[in-house]
């Protein structure tokens, strides 16, 4: 077994997916309150207008706002040492663009990591997880708008500021390539926060898919994206040099479907845009080759790189590498080849995989493949896997119990896929699974595709008690936590 010693196991969150109180102590609307759910053939939809009598899921979400507590101490019950989590922006600066933050909104937050620190937790925080302010998206077209980069540097670094002594490790922005993924302008509202005003307006529910897109402005908000992580990263460091702020990528391994050229140039070209391109910009400190040819050959302008900003992100470069990893794709010019579904990482079906009830592909290998790859193309920079997990329905027995072997499976071959890749020379510092805790699904709203290897009784129809109980897996993953990965 190769896990060193201080390894960090634990659990993966969002606010605005296990939070809940929507509107509480100050908080204002963020991105995710407009949201409605869908299910795997159906996209969510956006309805900007609040509709009394829709029912929005994040709004109560599992309402770990007033069940932190006890969510943390079953966390430690596990055995962890690390709880990613992220800072709902909504509840520091209720519109984004307020003058002083929202005191009520930080005072939660140390609350929370001062539980974690009870049980000797690490937090890991990520400041941006899908969660812009709604008066940004409204007001100024998220982060198409420069005044939106000093609006995020000002909220991150209150929080740093705020919490030096209670965090150590940070991520800037989840996911930050979503802006390159997903049909329509679903990656733009997500990532970006840009939304077309006349969407903005609209009286109808929107698919998510069937957003507006307009590609000049996503690859504009992108690089304002880009500087104000690097911004972020300067700036923490002055806060407190002992800060280890990383990047974040979601990660979908592409392989070819076929030897044809084609398919191996597709999937090489494939591959850069979507799981490159924003790596490496955060970890080189500037923008790839083939992203020029990619602007060039869309027809993108790229005066928005300057000096000045090509400095600033010169100067930002990450501390740490990570990443989701749930499934890989195949890469195919055969237009007639059968399609799998994965929300936002679609791609042509691999004849040797099984995948999830959500067309989720299943590969182990892939991510063993995946972190030597990373660790190739980035040798000097530590790598960590912070989302990793089997979305799944769930069966409770009469006597409330959960028997998820199909998890217990999907998570001890991954890990074992991670305890190759050490052996490999990876330098991986951590594991952090997704949804340690059932909560809503970012891709389709759910509550019904649960992660958790902790049940909350709470159900798409808005029923449920939000009471908490444990599955089989929860015994399991204590295991290979307080085992340091060996009892598998
Ligand atoms: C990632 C997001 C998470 C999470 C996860 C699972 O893309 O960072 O927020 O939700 O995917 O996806 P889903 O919730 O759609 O099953």
């Amino acid at each position: 077994m190769s896990f060193p010693k201080g390894f960090l196991w634990g659990g993966a969150v969002a606010a605005n997916q296990c939070e809940g109180a929507y509107l509480e102590d100050g908080k204002g609307l963020s991105v995710p309150d407009m949201l409605l759910g869908g299910d795997v053939n159906t996209p969510r939809t956006f309805l900007p207008k609040t509709d009394k009598t829709a029912f929005y899921p994040s709004h109560e979400a599992i309402d770990f706002y007033h069940h932190y507590a006890e969510d943390i101490a079953l966390f430690a019950e596990m055995g962890w040492n690390v709880f990613r989590l992220s800072i709902n922006w909504g509840r520091i600066f209720p519109n984004g663009d307020d003058e002083t933050p929202n005191e009520e909104g930080l005072a939660f937050y140390d609350k929370v990591f001062d539980e974690c620190k009870k049980h000797n937790i690490e937090p890991l925080v990520t400041l941006c997880h899908y969660e812009i302010p709604w008066n940004i998206v409204t007001k100024y077209n998220g982060f198409s708008d420069r005044r939106v980069i000093d609006m995020f540097v000002k909220y991150a670094t209150t929080c740093m500021k705020r919490y030096k002594d209670k965090v150590k490790y940070w991520l800037t922005f989840n996911e930050i390539n979503i802006a390159c993924m997903g049909e329509g302008g679903l990656g733009d509202l997500y990532g970006l926060g840009i939304m077309d005003p006349e969407d903005v307006n609209s009286d109808e529910r929107i698919p998510l898919n069937k957003l507006k897109s307009n590609p000049q402005k996503t690859f504009e908000a992108l690089h304002n994206q880009f500087v104000a992580s690097a911004l972020v990263v300067t700036e923490g460091h002055k806060i407190n040099p002992d800060f280890m702020i990383g990047n974040m990528i979601a990660h979908t391994t592409l392989y070819p479907l076929t030897p044809n050229p084609k398919d191996i140039l597709a999937a090489f070209n494939e591959d850069n845009f979507k799981n490159n391109f924003c790596g490496d910009v955060q970890v080189r400190g500037e923008y790839p080759t083939y992203m020029f040819r990619y602007f060039k050959d869309h027809g993108i302008d790229t005066s928005f790189i300057t000096e000045e900003d090509k400095k600033i992100i010169k100067e930002g470069v990450i501390d740490f590498y990570t990443f989701s990893y749930y499934m890989s794709n195949c890469v195919t010019v055969d237009e007639n080849a059968e399609k799998t579904n994965g929300n936002l990482a679609t791609g042509a079906k691999n004849p040797y995989l099984k995948a999830s009830d959500w067309g989720w592909q299943i590969d182990p290998d892939g991510l063993r493949y995946t972190l030597n790859i990373l660790h190739d193309r980035y040798p000097h920079t530590p790598l960590m896997v912070v989302e990793n997990g089997f979305g799944a329905f769930d069966k409770v027995e009469e006597d409330g119990s959960v028997h998820d072997t199909y998890r217990i499976d999907y998570f001890r071959d991954h890990i074992k896929a991670m305890d190759e890749a050490i052996e490999d020379g990876v330098p991986l510092i951590g594991y952090t699974t997704w949804g340690p805790i059932d909560l809503v699904s970012a891709g389709t709203g759910q509550y019904a595709k649960r992660y958790g290897f902790i049940y909350v009784d709470r159900h798409d129809d808005g029923t449920g008690d939000f009471s908490r109980s444990k599955k089989d897996s929860f015994y399991w993953y204590k295991k290979v936590c307080e085992s340091n990965g060996a009892d598998l």
